[in-house]
């Protein structure tokens, strides 16, 4: 399949609203380039419900997944190097991960799940890990502030 196909059908994947209460499963692609420059989650940011899944795609090497700032009571995650990897969000809250082997290149995304209950306590979270962006550290703002207030 092209990088473009690829691409729309991640955007379809992750946009389309889903009309039923089946749980949906978000697709997020590791790679060495994509449209925010180098080294990221493509999106950055995943808007879910309570049950949904996310499924981590290998789409480069060098790359894997590590759960950094979760919710209350959810046990922490990380995958392996160079392969798919998928996680269960039953918990409601903001989840901010990274890839470790790329993290001073901000390599960072975030998944809200329902109401952002815990957002404060992530974004203080998230100024401890601040200093270890050496490129790109804007991406960490970038990917919280999209974070939607609980309606
Ligand atoms: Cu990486």
């Amino acid at each position: 399949m092209s990088r473009f196909l690829m691409t729309l059908a991640t955007i379809l994947a992750v946009t389309l609203p889903v009309a039923t209460a089946v749980a949906a499963e978000h697709r997020v692609l590791m790679l060495n380039y994509g449209k925010d420059g180098g080294m990221v989650f493509e999106p950055s940011y995943v808007k879910a419900e309570p049950g949904d899944t996310i499924t981590f795609v290998p789409e480069n090497s060098s790359h894997y997944v590590q759960s950094y700032a979760v919710p209350e009571g959810v046990t922490p995650w990380k995958s392996k190097l160079d392969e798919a990897f998928s996680v269960t969000v039953d918990q409601e809250g903001v989840y901010l991960y990274y890839c470790p082997p790329h993290l001073m290149m901000a390599m960072i995304g975030v998944i809200q799940v329902g109401k952002p209950a815990n957002l404060e306590t992530v974004r203080q979270k998230a100024e401890k890990l601040r200093p270890k962006l050496v490129m790109k550290a804007e991406r960490l703002d970038a990917a919280l502030s999209q974070v939607k207030p609980a309606q």
